[in-house]
C-alpha cells in the first residue's frame, strides 16, 4: 500500500491520524493518507504568516518569484506521466485526460512566472501640487486554496500561481477523495526551491481539516472550488475573520443546438461536453437544447456516438469513460436518474450503473421533453445529459437562462448575426460558440450566481490576490499646514 505525507514549513510528515483511500475502479483500499487535523492546520497557517512577514519570500524581487514559478512548471511537466498515473489510480479520473491535462498545468505556473513582476501599482495625477501620491500591488496575505478531487492539480494551479505570482503565502488542501497527486506535487514544490512556509500542502476532510482552514484568523482570502452548499458553508466561516472569498462552483450548462449547425461538430462538442472526465467537469454541458426539428436526427446521432464509446479500466490509455470518484457520487447520480425517469424522463442511453465493484456509471441521455425532470436542474456531476428543445431563438434563451447557475454554455449555429445575439443574452461566465470545453491560463473563468464569483485565469486573477497600498509623500519643506483642516 502506498503512503503519503503532508507538506508543512518545507518538512514532509505522516500526521498523528491517517486514513485510507479507495481505488474507484475496484472499489479497493489502495493507498494512506495524512488527515491534517485542526493542530495541523494551525501549524500549516503560522507557517505560512511567517513566510509571508519574514525570511526569504518577502525579500524576494518579484523576477526571482516568477523564475521559481518556471521552475515549477519544469517540474510539473517533467513529472506529468507520474502525477497523471496517480491522479487516475487515486480518482478514476481517464489516463487520457490527466496526462494531456497535467503537461498543460505546466502553462499556467509559467503564465503566472511571467506576470510575476509585470503586477504594477500607479502613479497618480494627485489634485495637490505638494503631494506625490502612488499605489503599490501588495499580496493579500495567506491564501487558504480548497480544491475538490476532479482536476485537481489544475484547480490548484489555478490558484497557486496567481497567488504566487502576488507575493501570497498558501495553505493548500487536496481533497479527500483522491488526493494523492497534491500531495505528490508537494514534492515539486520543494524540489523548486519555495523557501519553507510559502506552500503547505494538506489533506483532510471537509468538516474537520476544512472548516478549521477556512475559520483560521491568520487566512486572509479562501479560494474555492466545490459544491455551493459548502461554499455557503465557507462563506459563513470566513465571515468570522472577514477573510475575502472567491468560489467555483460548477454549473448546470446549456449545450444549444440550432437546426443550421454543422450536427457533426455539434454532436462530437456534446460528447465532450457530458462524457469527457466521466460528467465529472464543472463546465459540464449537461442541458442539451436542442431546435425541435432537428431533435431526433440529433439524438440518432448522439445515441451513436454513446454506443460507441470505450468504457473501461482508467489506467488504459484506449479508455474513454472510466468510473466516477465515489460510491457517494455513483448514489447521489442513481437516485436522480431514478426520480426523473419516474418524472417522465425517457431513457435514450444508459441509465444504469456499470458491472463490477468499481463505481462506474454508464452515459446516460434522458429525454426530457414536456417533463418536470429533477435531472434538468440539479448538478450531477456525472455522464448524464438531460435534452429538451426549443422552437425559437427566445425560447432557447429562456431555457439555458432558467437555472439558478451560470458557468458555462456552449453555442452551435452558423448564424452569425445569431451568434453575437447569443453571447449578449447568456447569462454565463462563458461562452463557447461552435466549440466546448476549452480552456487557457490567459482566459478568465468563473461563474455568475450559484456557480460563485471572482475570475480564474488572465491577469486579473493575479491582481485578486493582492490589495493596494497607497503612499502619501510631502514634497514641501514648508511647516505642516492648519491641523484642523483635512488636506
Ligand atoms: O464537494 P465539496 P463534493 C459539486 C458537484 C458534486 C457536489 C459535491 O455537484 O456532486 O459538489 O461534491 C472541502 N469547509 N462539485 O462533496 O464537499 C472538501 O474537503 C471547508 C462541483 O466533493 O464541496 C473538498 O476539499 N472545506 C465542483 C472541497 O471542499 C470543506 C467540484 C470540495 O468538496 C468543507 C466538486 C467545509 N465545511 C464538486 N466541507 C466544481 N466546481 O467543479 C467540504 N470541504
Amino acid at each position: 500500500m502506498q503512503r503519503f505525507q503532508q507538506y508543512i514549513d518545507g518538512l514532509f510528515e505522516d500526521g498523528t491520524s491517517r486514513f485510507d483511500s479507495l481505488d474507484p475502479a475496484s472499489g479497493e483500499v489502495w493507498a494512506s493518507m495524512p488527515e491534517a487535523r485542526d493542530d495541523d492546520v494551525d501549524r500549516a497557517v503560522r507557517a505560512a504568516e511567517q513566510a509571508l512577514w519574514g525570511g526569504a519570500w518577502p525579500a524576494m524581487t518579484a523576477s526571482a518569484r516568477g523564475k521559481l514559478l518556471y521552475k515549477l512548471a519544469d517540474l510539473v511537466q517533467e513529472n506529468a506521466q507520474r502525477l497523471a498515473e496517480l491522479e487516475t489510480r487515486d480518482t478514476g479520473k481517464i489516463i487520457r485526460e490527466t496526462s494531456a491535462q497535467i503537461a498543460y498545468v505546466a502553462e499556467y505556473y509559467r503564465y503566472y512566472a511571467g506576470l510575476a513582476d509585470k503586477i504594477e501599482g500607479a502613479t497618480l495625477a494627485i489634485d495637490k501640487s505638494d503631494m506625490d501620491v502612488w499605489t503599490r500591488r501588495e499580496p493579500v496575505g495567506v491564501v487558504a486554496a480548497i480544491v475538490p478531487w476532479n482536476s485537481q492539480l489544475f484547480l490548484a494551479a489555478v490558484k497557486i500561481g496567481p497567488a504566487l505570482a502576488a507575493g501570497c503565502t498558501l495553505v493548500v488542501k487536496a481533497s479527500e477523495d483522491g488526493p494523492a497527486p497534491m500531495l505528490e506535487f508537494a514534492r515539486l514544490v520543494h524540489e523548486a526551491g519555495f523557501p519553507k512556509g510559502v506552500v503547505n500542502i494538506l489533506t483532510g476532510f471537509g468538516a474537520s481539516c476544512g472548516s478549521a482552514l477556512t475559520r483560521h484568523p491568520g487566512v486572509a482570502h479562501i479560494a474555492f472550488t466545490g459544491g455551493p452548499s459548502t461554499a455557503a458553508q465557507v462563506v459563513r466561516n470566513s465571515a468570522e475573520n472577514l477573510a475575502s472569498t472567491s468560489l467555483e462552483l460548477g454549473g448546470k450548462s446549456p449545450f444549444i443546438v440550432f437546426a443550421d449547425a454543422d450536427l457533426e461538430s455539434a454532436a462530437n462538442a456534446q460528447v465532450a461536453g457530458i462524457f469527457a472526465a466521466t460528467g465529472q467537469s464543472c463546465v459540464a454541458g449537461s442541458r442539451l437544447i436542442v431546435e425541435a426539428s432537428i431533435k431526433d436526427r440529433f439524438l440518432a446521432m448522439l445515441k451513436a456516438k454513446t454506443a460507441a464509446i470505450r468504457i473501461g479500466a482508467p489506467l488504459d490509455m484506449a479508455t474513454e469513460v472510466g468510473p466516477l470518484c465515489t460510491r457517494r457520487q455513483r448514489e447521489h447520480i442513481e437516485s436522480v436518474v431514478a426520480a426523473s425517469v419516474s418524472a417522465g424522463a425517457k431513457v435514450v442511453a444508459g441509465g444504469q450503473a456499470g458491472e463490477g465493484h468499481g463505481f462506474y456509471y454508464q452515459p446516460t441521455i434522458l429525454d426530457c421533453d414536456g417533463v418536470n425532470s429533477p435531472s434538468v436542474e440539479t448538478e450531477l456531476f456525472g455522464p448524464v445529459l438531460s435534452v429538451v428543445s426549443f422552437s425559437d431563438e427566445i425560447e432557447a434563451v429562456r431555457l439555458a437562462n432558467d437555472t439558478r447557475y451560470g458557468l458555462a454554455s456552449g453555442v452551435f449555429t452558423q448564424n452569425l448575426t445569431r451568434a453575437h445575439r447569443m453571447v449578449k443574452r447568456l447569462r454565463a461566465g462563458i461562452v463557447w460558440i461552435n466549440t466546448y470545453r476549452a480552456v487557457s491560463p490567459i482566459a478568465p473563468f468563473g461563474g455568475y450566481g450559484q456557480s460563485g464569483h471572482g475570475r480564474e485565469g488572465g491577469l486579473a486573477a493575479a491582481l485578486d490576490y493582492t490589495r493596494t497600498k497607497t503612499v502619501w509623500l510631502r514634497t514641501s519643506d514648508e511647516p505642516f499646514p492648519d491641523p484642523f483642516v483635512m488636506r
